[in-house]
C-alpha cells in the first residue's frame, strides 16, 4: 500500500526502484518528436492492402508477398492508415475477417538520412492488431505481439543499402486472439457441413466490443543521431513549496557522453539544470500539475530538455530530446485517494477508442471532440477501457488535466486456460512495455491490469498476486487495481489491490426493469467490500442501455428515461458513500461503441451517454450537472468555470 506518512524517504527508495525496473526492459519507448536533432516523417494516408483469404490464411507466407511490390502478387484494394479495416468498405468478409491482412507502402526518404553514416532511421507503429511483422525492401525488422502499443525497429542499414530504390514497407497483421492473447479469445472449427460450409470457423471472444484490427495507429519513420537519448524516466515530488523532479537518462550508442538536462518552466524560463545523467531538480515556487476542475490553473507542464553531446574521433554529436513534466504527487489511504495530498474524487467516464468508419484508428478530430465534451460535462478522469489509448490521447490529458486511470488490454479472462504461465508471462510482458510506455505521463494516476477477470477461480490468487506485484516493481509510485464483478467474499485478488475496483449494472442485468432495487442493492454492495477489504472503493462502471429517441413514461428499459433513472438512484447513494470510503464514479459508456452481432446488441452497445456521433442523451445532461455539482463542491475553480451554463 502507498503511504503518505513518509514521503521523503518513500519517494526516494520508490525512483530507485523505478530506475532498477526500467533497467530490466531492453529500450526505452519515446514518445517520436522533432528536435533540432530529429525528425519525424509520418507515413499516414493511404497503403496499398490485401486480404488473404486462402483457406490457411498463408499463402502470403508462401508466396513471400513481402519480397515484391503487394501490387505484383495480386490484387491491392487503398487502406488508411491508421484506421481499422473492417468498416472501410462494403465487403462483410472483410468486415469479420480473420487471418492475415497486408499493407504495403512506399516511401521516398530524405537524401541525407541516406548518406549520413551518423544518423538513425527507426520506423515506428503506433499500435496494430493484434500481431504484427514487418519487412523493410523484403527483410524482416521486427514482429510484434499485441495490439494498443508501439513498436520500433531500426532499419537504417536497409534503407543505404540500395539508395536508388524507395523504402518498401510491407506490414502483416494477423487479428487472430487464443487462449494466450491479450485479451484471450478462441478459434472454433466447426465441421458440420449439413449445417456450415467447408472450412467455416469463427473467432469467439469473452469481451464486449468489436474485435477491429489493422493499423491503429500513425507510422513514423523518425532519426536520432547514433549516440542518443534513449530513455527518460521521471518521479516528481514536492515539499512546501519546491517541488522535485527526480530523473534518469539512459543513453544508446556511447559508453561516455555529456548531458545537460534543463527544465524550463510555460514561458521558456529555466527553473533547474544538471549535467548528470540522473539525479534531482529543484524547483522553487513550483507549480504543480493538478487536475481539471481541482485547481484554477489544470494540467501545468514544464518542459525538461535533454540535451546529449558525444564525441568521436571524426565528429561531434548533439542530441535533444524534450519531455513535458507534470509535476505532483499520487497517494492512498484506506478511505482517499490523494492527488497533491488533497482528496481526490474522480468524477469520470469509462472510454473506448471507437468510432464510425474509422472503427479504432487513431483521428484527432475524434480525439479534440471528446476531450470538449469531456470538459462540457465536467469529468475530470477517465479509464482506458479496456487496453491502452493512443499515447497522443494520454499527452492531451496531461495538459488538460484529465485524470487517467491506465488499463491494460487484460479484458475477458474468463477461461481457466488463460490463467496458464504462458498468459501470465505475456501479461507481465504487456505490463512492462505498458509501463515503458506511459510512466512519465502526469495524468496517468493509477494502472489497472485487468477487467472482470474470473477473479474466483482458484488460479486467479497466484496469477494477480505475481502480476500486480510485478507492476508494483514496476512502478511503486502509482497504486496498482484491476476491475472486479466477482462477489466480494471470493475474489481472489482483491487483497493485493490498492483500490477496489467494482463494476455493476444492478436492475439491468440482474432484477431488469426494477428500478427500486437499486439503492439497496448498491448500498449492500458497498458495505460488503469495504467491509471485508477496508480499502477506497470506485464504481468503476455503471449504466443502462438507452436507444437515443426511445422513450417511455414511466420508465422502461432501453428508454433515455430509464437510462436516467438508473444513473439518478446510484447518484443517491454515492452521495452518501463518498463521505467515507467511496472515491469515484465513472460511467459506463462515455459513448455508443461496436460490439460483436448477438441478441443483446442493437448494432453496438447503446450504454453511451452520447451516441457514437458524440450526440448528448438525456443521460448526459444528468451527469453534466452532477459532476459541475461535485466540482464546484470539491474543486477550486476560476470564477468563469463556476457554472457550466457560461461556457
Ligand atoms: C461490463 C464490461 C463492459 C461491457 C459492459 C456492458 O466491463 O466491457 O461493455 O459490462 O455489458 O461488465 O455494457
Amino acid at each position: 500500500m502507498l503511504s503518505p506518512e513518509r514521503p521523503g524517504l518513500f519517494r526516494v527508495l520508490c525512483l530507485f526502484a523505478l530506475f532498477e525496473a526500467a533497467c530490466l526492459l531492453d529500450t526505452g519507448m519515446l514518445f517520436p518528436r522533432e528536435s533540432s536533432s530529429r525528425e519525424v516523417k509520418e507515413l499516414s494516408g493511404l497503403w496499398s492492402f490485401r486480404a488473404d483469404k486462402s483457406p490457411d490464411r498463408n499463402q502470403g507466407f508462401d508466396k513471400a508477398w513481402y519480397k515484391s511490390r503487394l501490387r505484383e502478387t495480386g490484387p491491392v484494394i487503398d487502406m488508411p492508415v491508421p484506421a481499422s479495416y473492417n468498416d472501410i468498405t462494403q465487403d462483410p468478409t472483410l468486415r469479420d475477417f480473420i487471418g492475415w491482412v497486408w499493407y504495403e507502402r512506399e516511401v521516398v526518404v530524405p537524401a541525407r538520412w541516406i548518406t549520413d553514416e551518423g544518423t538513425r532511421v527507426v520506423i515506428r507503429v503506433g499500435s496494430a492488431h493484434y500481431y504484427s511483422i514487418v519487412w523493410v525492401n523484403g527483410v524482416k525488422v521486427t514482429e510484434h505481439n499485441g495490439g494498443h502499443l508501439p513498436f520500433e525497429a531500426e532499419v537504417g542499414s536497409l534503407i543505404r543499402k540500395d539508395p536508388t530504390q524507395p523504402c518498401r514497407i510491407t506490414i502483416a497483421v494477423n487479428n487472430t486472439l487464443t487462449l494466450e492473447t491479450l485479451p484471450p479469445g478462441s478459434i472454433q472449427h466447426i465441421d458440420d457441413i449439413t449445417k456450415y460450409p467447408k472450412g467455416f470457423f469463427v473467432q469467439n471472444i469473452y469481451f464486449d466490443f468489436f474485435n477491429y484490427a489493422g493499423i491503429h495507429r500513425p507510422v513514423l519513420l523518425y532519426t536520432t543521431p547514433t549516440t542518443y537519448v534513449d530513455d527518460i524516466t521521471v518521479v516528481t515530488d514536492f515539499l512546501d513549496n519546491t517541488g522535485q523532479v527526480n530523473y534518469k537518462v539512459s543513453v544508446q550508442g556511447a559508453t561516455t557522453a555529456r548531458v545537460k538536462v534543463t527544465l524550463m518552466d510555460k514561458d521558456g524560463h529555466c527553473v533547474a539544470s544538471s549535467t548528470e545523467p540522473f539525479g534531482v531538480l529543484k524547483v522553487v515556487d513550483v507549480n504543480l500539475w493538478w487536475p481539471y476542475l481541482m485547481h484554477e490553473s489544470p494540467g501545468y507542464l514544464y518542459s525538461m530538455e535533454v540535451r546529449l553531446m558525444a564525441a568521436n574521433e571524426r565528429s561531434t554529436h548533439e542530441d535533444v530530446y524534450t519531455l513535458p513534466v507534470g509535476i505532483r504527487t499520487v497517494s492512498v489511504t484506506s478511505t482517499q485517494f490523494l492527488i497533491n495530498k488533497k482528496p481526490f474524487y474522480f468524477h469520470g467516464v469509462n472510454k473506448h477508442e471507437d468510432s464510425d468508419i474509422r472503427g479504432k484508428g487513431f483521428d484527432w478530430s475524434l480525439i479534440v471532440k471528446d476531450f470538449n465534451l469531456l470538459k462540457w460535462m465536467g469529468a475530470n478522469s477517465f479509464r482506458t477501457s479496456h487496453y491502452p489509448y493512443a499515447e497522443e490521447i494520454l499527452q492531451m490529458c496531461d495538459r488538460h488535466g484529465i485524470v487517467v486511470i491506465d488499463e491494460c488490454p487484460g479484458v475477458g479472462i474468463k477461461d481457466i486456460r488463460s490463467f496458464r504461465n504462458a498468459s501470465l508471462n505475456h501479461h507481465l510482458d504487456v505490463m512492462d512495455e505498458l509501463v515503458r510506455r506511459d510512466k512519465n505521463h502526469a495524468s496517468v494516476v493509477m494502472w489497472s491490469v485487468a477487467n472482470e477477470p474470473a477473479s474466483e477461480m482458484p488460479p486467479a490468487e497466484f496469477y494477480f498476486k505475481t502480476l500486480i506485484q510485478h507492476t508494483k516493481a514496476l512502478d511503486p509510485t502509482r497504486p496498482v487495481t484491476y476491475v472486479s464483478n466477482s462477489h466480494y467474499a471470493r475474489d481472489k485478488g482483491a487483497p493485493y489491490v490498492d483500490v477496489i475496483c467494482i463494476n455493476s449494472y444492478f436492475s439491468w442485468y440482474h432484477d431488469p426493469g426494477h428500478l427500486e432495487v437499486i439503492p439497496l442493492q448498491l448500498n449492500t454492495q458497498f458495505e460488503n467490500w469495504y467491509g471485508k477489504y477496508q480499502k477506497p472503493i470506485i464504481q468503476s462502471e455503471y449504466g443502462a442501455d438507452a436507444v437515443p429517441g426511445l422513450h417511455s413514461d414511466p420508465p422502461m428499459m432501453f428508454t433515455e428515461e430509464y437510462q436516467k433513472v438508473v444513473l439518478q438512484s446510484c447518484h443517491d447513494v454515492f452521495d452518501q458513500k463518498r463521505k467515507q470510503y467511496v472515491i469515484g464514479e465513472l460511467i459506463w459508456n462515455f459513448a455508443d461503441f461496436m460490439t460483436a452481432q448477438g441478441i443483446t446488441r442493437v448494432v453496438g452497445n447503446k450504454k453511451g451517454v452520447f451516441t457514437r456521433q458524440r450526440q448528448p442523451k438525456a443521460a448526459a445532461f444528468i451527469l453534466k450537472e452532477r459532476y459541475w455539482r461535485l466540482a464546484n463542491e470539491t474543486g477550486r475553480l476560476p470564477p468563469w468555470t463556476k457554472y457550466p451554463c457560461s461556457l
